[in-house]
């Protein structure tokens, strides 16, 4: 009989009693012998991490990881860890939950932007019973990024009756969805957007992606909501358009650097919304049900390539 996998929490600013009950039982369930244990940074013996944002020293202490769990989905500040061994085996979260909620986020702010529900609230509220009503053809909505988080959105803006485009690395299937596939398609598919809505990983070749060059390549009047990652979208270049008229709005979650500085400008330019990073909360129980079935199947000798979420670090995500 194997003894119980010792499994070190290191999630930074989440709260490790969070997880470690929801781990416990899922593990429980799962039939896995689990120990888990907050990484107070002496050595335990892990044979797994459940980590977001761990301090770099769990790579060089805990030295017989057979794989790492990032509590999150977006692996790029992991990957960028100094000392985190090569070979170490990278699972991450897929949708867990995040990808309903952020697809609520976005269809809450399209509809705002569509349908210009700001008009009808807070001290300038508009008390007009014949306001206008958009009724002609909804505007084209482009997903960058059709993973586990993009792919549902544009599933969910779709049922919404708004035709709905998307883009990735490689060719996707999705009902209802044109879709685009690699950097020659990346023209074409921003020209036919007139909402965007980035949910793509933060990687070498997404980094900067959206310059001045690329944004402009939108129809005018364009606008942008970013789900993904701040570093995806050059912040100047966007700021420029804005003011220039070329975009006409941009609803940000996530930032180049988090929290994003208070005197930032997207705080203050009155066509920003900010909101900090709180579109795909992750749901403790089900991110906890993920790690503990990949767990279950690493204990019974599955490779960790096999199972869902494992990172390829030549991919970046
Ligand atoms: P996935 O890995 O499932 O999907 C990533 C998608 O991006 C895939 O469709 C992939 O293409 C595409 N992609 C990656 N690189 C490129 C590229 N160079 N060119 C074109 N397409 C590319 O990730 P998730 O959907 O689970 O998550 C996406 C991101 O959302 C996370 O990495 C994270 O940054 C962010 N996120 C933000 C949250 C928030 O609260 N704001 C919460 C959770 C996630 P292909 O399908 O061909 O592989
Ligand atoms: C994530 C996030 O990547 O919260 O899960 O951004």
């Amino acid at each position: 009989m194997t003894s119980p996998a010792r499994i070190a929490i290191a999630l930074s600013s989440m709260k490790s009693e969070e997880w470690i009950d929801p781990l416990r039982e899922a593990c429980a369930r799962e039939g896995v012998a689990a120990q888990f244990e907050a990484w107070d940074g002496r050595r335990i013996d892990a044979r797994y991490a459940v980590v977001w944002l761990p301090p770099p020293e769990l790579f060089t202490v805990e030295t017989g990881l057979r794989a790492v769990f990032n509590a999150g989905a977006g692996v790029e500040r992991l990957l960028a860890m100094p000392g985190l061994p090569t070979a170490l085996p990278i699972l991450r979260l897929v949708d867990a939950g995040m990808a309903p909620k952020m697809a609520e986020y976005v269809c809450f702010y399209i509809a705002r932007i569509t349908r210009g529900l700001d008009r009808f609230g807070g001290p300038n509220a508009l008390r007009d019973w014949n306001a206008d009503r958009p009724r002609g053809r909804p505007p084209t909505v482009g997903v960058l990024g059709l993973g586990a988080i993009g792919a549902h959105i544009a599933q969910a803006v779709q049922l919404f009756g708004y035709p709905v485009r998307g883009w990735s690395r490689t060719a996707k299937q999705i009902d209802g969805v044109e879709t685009f596939a690699g950097s020659a398609k990346l023209a074409d598919f921003l020209a036919g957007t007139q909402i965007l809505v980035d949910a793509l990983p933060l990687t070498d070749e997404t980094r900067n992606l959206l310059d001045r060059e690329r944004l402009s390549q939108l129809p005018r009047g364009a606008h942008l909501i970013n789900v993904g990652r701040g570093a995806t979208i050059v912040d100047e270049d966007l700021l420029a358009l804005l003011d220039a008229g070329q975009l006409a709005s941009a609803v940000l979650d996530v930032f180049r650097v988090e929290p994003l500085p208070i005197e930032h400008p997207f705080w203050h330019h009155r066509s920003v919304t900010v909101t900090p990073h709180l579109s795909g909360p992750t749901p403790r129980k089900p991110a906890a049900r993920q790690i503990a079935e990949a767990i279950a199947q690493l204990e019974r000798g599955v490779p960790p390539m096999s199972l869902p979420g494992y990172v390829d670090r030549a991919r970046g995500y």
